[in-house]
C-alpha cells in the first residue's frame, strides 16, 4: 500500500491538515476538495456528460478535479439524477510493475479516488458511447485538442442518438482554481516557506567567485531537504549583466564582486508552487548606484502590497507601482517624461502580477479591460514583482524594440537625454517578488521571510570572519 501514499502527497498532506486526530498510518481520506469541485462542475452542466483524459495541455485540470497523479486516465462525469463519477485507468499489472512501478489499478480509482465505477483504460471509448446515448450535452475542455475533435465527430454523426450539443468546461474550471481552498492554501503556504529559507540559504552561502550554477544548487537543495518535490519552474540565478535579462535559462556564469544577482525560485509542494524573487549584491554590500534602483523598485513593490484587498482591480495594484516606478525614474534622469509609456516599457516591460496555484503563471481571466479588470477576492494568491532592468543595449536597440509606433525623433532625443545616466546604472538588474493570499480584510504576504530591504539583506549576507 506504501506507494499508494507516495502517489497521493496532496490528498496525505491535505487530510492531515483537515483531520489533524488522524495519524498518517490511517488509510489516506479521499479529500473533499476534489469531491466539492466535481459536483460544482455537475451542478453547473445540464443533462450531459463531461469527458476528460490526460494530456499534456490538461494534466493540471484532470489532477484539480480528481487528485489522480497517472500519466495516462480519463474520466467521464454524468450529470443527472444519481451523479456518477467514472475512472478509466490502467489496471495493476505485477510483470509491469517491476519495471514502471506500481499504478492506482482499479481497486485503488475506487477505494482511494472515489469513483463509483473504474474501468480498464482501454474500455474508454466503449463506456463513452454507452454513456452519452440519449444525452442533452457533451462536456470537456477544448485544451485537449485530440479529445475534443473526436467528441465533435462523434456528435455531428447525424445516424446515432449522440448529443448534438458540446460546451467547453475550461473556463468554468479556471475560475474554479482561480478561488483557492484551504488545502490549497496550506500546500501554497509549505512551498514559498521553503523558498523563503532558500533564499535565506543563498544569501549566506553567496560570494564573489561563485558560479550561477552553485547558487542555483545551495537553493535546489534547501527545497528537496526541506520536503519540497524540487523546483516549480526552472530557477533563474542571473548575475552582473544576466540581471537584466528577465527569463535568464542558462545559470552558468562566473559571478564578479560587483554583481547584483536575481534570484527568481519557487519551491512546488503537492503539485502547488511558490515564485518568489530576491535581488542580492554577490559581494554582500550594495553599491550607490545598485541601491538607487532598488530603493525605487522596494517602493514601488511596497506600497503596491499595501492597498490589496478584496475589491481591488488589480491592475490598480500594477499601477500604482509603475507610477511610483516613473517617479524614482524621472529623478534619476533614466526618463525624461512621466507620462510616457514606452519610456517607462524601456526599463520595466512587463505586468507585474500573474496568479500562482498549480501553474507558477496560474490559469485565471485577468479580465483586463481599458478602464478595469479583475476585483479581488478572498482566495486568490499571486505575486507582485515589480522590477527595473538597465542595460546599455537597450539604449542601443531602442528604435527596433519600440517599432514604428514611437517616432524615430522622439527616440533619438531620449537617447541623447539618458545615455549618460544608463552608462552610470548598465547591468543593474533588480526584481523583487512576494506571494500574496487575499484575505477576508486585506491581504496575507506569504513570503514576508525572505529578507527583503537593504539593512536585511546585508545584514544575513554579512560574513563572521
Ligand atoms: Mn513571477
Amino acid at each position: 500500500m506504501k506507494h499508494i501514499f507516495h502517489r497521493m502527497i496532496p490528498v496525505v498532506a491535505v487530510a492531515v491538515a483537515a483531520f489533524s486526530f488522524s495519524s498518517l498510518l490511517a488509510v489516506p481520506q479521499i479529500h473533499d476538495d476534489y469531491v466539492l469541485r466535481r459536483q460544482k462542475l455537475m451542478d453547473f452542466m445540464g443533462d450531459g456528460v463531461a469527458v476528460f483524459r490526460t494530456s499534456e495541455q490538461s494534466r493540471q485540470n484532470f489532477f484539480y478535479l480528481t487528485g489522480l497523479e497517472e500519466s495516462s486516465a480519463a474520466m467521464l462525469l454524468v450529470s443527472e439524477a444519481g451523479k456518477k463519477f467514472i475512472l478509466f485507468v490502467r489496471p495493476a499489472n505485477p510483470a509491469r510493475s517491476i519495471w514502471t512501478g506500481e499504478v492506482t489499478g482499479l481497486e485503488g480509482a475506487k477505494e482511494y479516488f472515489g469513483a463509483d465505477e473504474a474501468y480498464p483504460l482501454d474500455q474508454f471509448e466503449r463506456i463513452l458511447a454507452q454513456s452519452l446515448r440519449g444525452k442533452k450535452r457533451i462536456y470537456c475542455s477544448y485544451l485537449n485538442t485530440e479529445l475534443a475533435a473526436s467528441l465533435l465527430q462523434m456528435a455531428s454523426r447525424p445516424w446515432n442518438n449522440y448529443p448534438k450539443q458540446i460546451v467547453d468546461l475550461t473556463e468554468e474550471i479556471y475560475e474554479m482554481r482561480l478561488i483557492k481552498s484551504a488545502a490549497e492554501i496550506t500546500l501554497i503556504k509549505k512551498a514559498v516557506d521553503i523558498t523563503s529559507q532558500a533564499h535565506i540559504e543563498a544569501m549566506k552561502a553567496a560570494q564573489p567567485g561563485m558560479n550561477e550554477a552553485e547558487i542555483e544548487a545551495v537553493i535546489e537543495y534547501v527545497f528537496r531537504k526541506q520536503g519540497a518535490t524540487g523546483p516549480g519552474f526552472p530557477s533563474i540565478v542571473g548575475s552582473g549583466p544576466n540581471s537584466t535579462v528577465l527569463h535568464h535559462e542558462i545559470n552558468n556564469r562566473q559571478t564578479v564582486d560587483g554583481d547584483l544577482v536575481v534570484m527568481d525560485i519557487g519551491a512546488e509542494v503537492g503539485r502547488y508552487t511558490a515564485d518568489v524573487t530576491r535581488t542580492i549584491p554577490i559581494n554582500g554590500q550594495f553599491s550607490k548606484e545598485q541601491k538607487d534602483i532598488y530603493n525605487i523598485v522596494l517602493e514601488a513593490q511596497e506600497k503596491a502590497l499595501s492597498i490589496i484587498a478584496p475589491g481591488i482591480e488589480i491592475n490598480d495594484v500594477h499601477n500604482l507601482a509603475v507610477s511610483i516606478i516613473a517617479d524614482g525614474l524621472l529623478r534619476l534622469g533614466l526618463i525624461t517624461d512621466k507620462e510616457s509609456r514606452w519610456q517607462m516599457r524601456a526599463w520595466l516591460m512587463y505586468t507585474i502580477n500573474h496568479w500562482i496555484g498549480l501553474d507558477v503563471h496560474d490559469v485565471g481571466d485577468y479580465k483586463r479591460r481599458r478602464d478595469s479588470s479583475r476585483v479581488l477576492e478572498p482566495g486568490m494568491v499571486f505575486t507582485v514583482e515589480p522590477g527595473l532592468y538597465i542595460r546599455m543595449e537597450t539604449i542601443d536597440n531602442l528604435q527596433e524594440i519600440m517599432g514604428s509606433s514611437v517616432p524615430e525623433e522622439q527616440v533619438k532625443e531620449f537617447i541623447k537625454a539618458v545615455r549618460p545616466v544608463v552608462q552610470r546604472y548598465n547591468n543593474i538588474g533588480v526584481r523583487i517578488e512576494d506571494d500574496v493570499l487575499v484575505t477576508e480584510d486585506g491581504y496575507e504576504n506569504l513570503s514576508v521571510k525572505a529578507p527583503k530591504t537593504i539593512a536585511e539583506i546585508e545584514k544575513i549576507m554579512k560574513k563572521s570572519d
